[in-house]
């Protein structure tokens, strides 16, 4: 059985909504890294960046980086549709979107996680955080610019790219943002939220809880 290491409210979350979609069993090992130092030595033995997500495949083999599982595991399914295909003419936006929101905003989490780990001293901590959320935000409505959606960012049908963006859109600068700088991604990811497929999943998983929006 796949087993992923992961957490409520984090970078695993779209990747077990795509299990969900797919119906694939899998283990949760839950593990909170960014609360709780006993949470991150357990994760160290299968990922030396003490990160969630990593996907521990049947074979054992380890898996990390949130944007390449999602990738593997919509490869692995074709018949799920949930990518385009190596040949479809969105491929190269999907894979371009893809690496963007890993890479130009999911990244700065790991700053966000502790500012101190960059920040030149406690009061300089909030600052950075600001600063990083204006990056963000500003990455949102670069990206938002830039793409001609259907229902779904890629057109219209549901895929990878829409799971992530529904989740890192979660993230600070938290949603009230995301809809100002990404206009027409909001619309996407409201519709993601809806999506009666994963209501069970984002209830138990990640809660729309009171004031989730900020
Ligand atoms: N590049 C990684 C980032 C993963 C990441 O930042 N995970 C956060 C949780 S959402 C984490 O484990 N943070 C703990 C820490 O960095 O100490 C990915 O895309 O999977």
């Amino acid at each position: 059985m796949l087993k992923i290491f992961g957490a409520v409210g984090s970078g695993s979350i779209p990747i077990e909504a795509m299990l969900t979609l797919l119906a694939i069993p899998h283990e949760v090992i839950e593990a909170v890294t960014w609360e709780d130092e006993a949470a991150r030595k357990r994760v160290e033995m299968v990922n030396p960046l003490r990160q969630v997500p990593v996907l521990v495949l049947p074979s054992g083999e380890i898996m990390t980086e949130s944007a390449a599982i999602l990738i593997y595991l919509a490869d692995l399914y074709p018949h799920a549709r949930l990518a385009p295909g190596p040949n479809d003419p969105e491929r190269a936006q999907y894979l371009r979107w893809m690496t963007y929101v890993s890479a130009a905003i999911y990244a700065f989490a790991w700053i966000k996680d502790d500012p101190m780990r960059i920040a030149t001293s406690k009061e300089d901590g909030p600052r950075v955080i600001d600063r990083l959320h204006d990056r963000i935000a500003d990455c949102w409505r670069m990206m938002d610019e830039q793409i001609t959606p259907g229902r779904y960012i890629l057109g219209d049908e549901l895929s990878a790219l829409d799971l992530y963006v529904t989740v890192i859109s979660r993230f600070g600068p938290w949603r009230t943002r995301f809809y100002k700088s990404a206009p027409k991604m909001a619309e996407i990811v409201r519709r993601v939220d809806a999506d009666p497929r994963l209501k069970e999943f984002w209830a138990e998983r990640f809660p729309f809880d009171e004031g989730w929006e900020r």
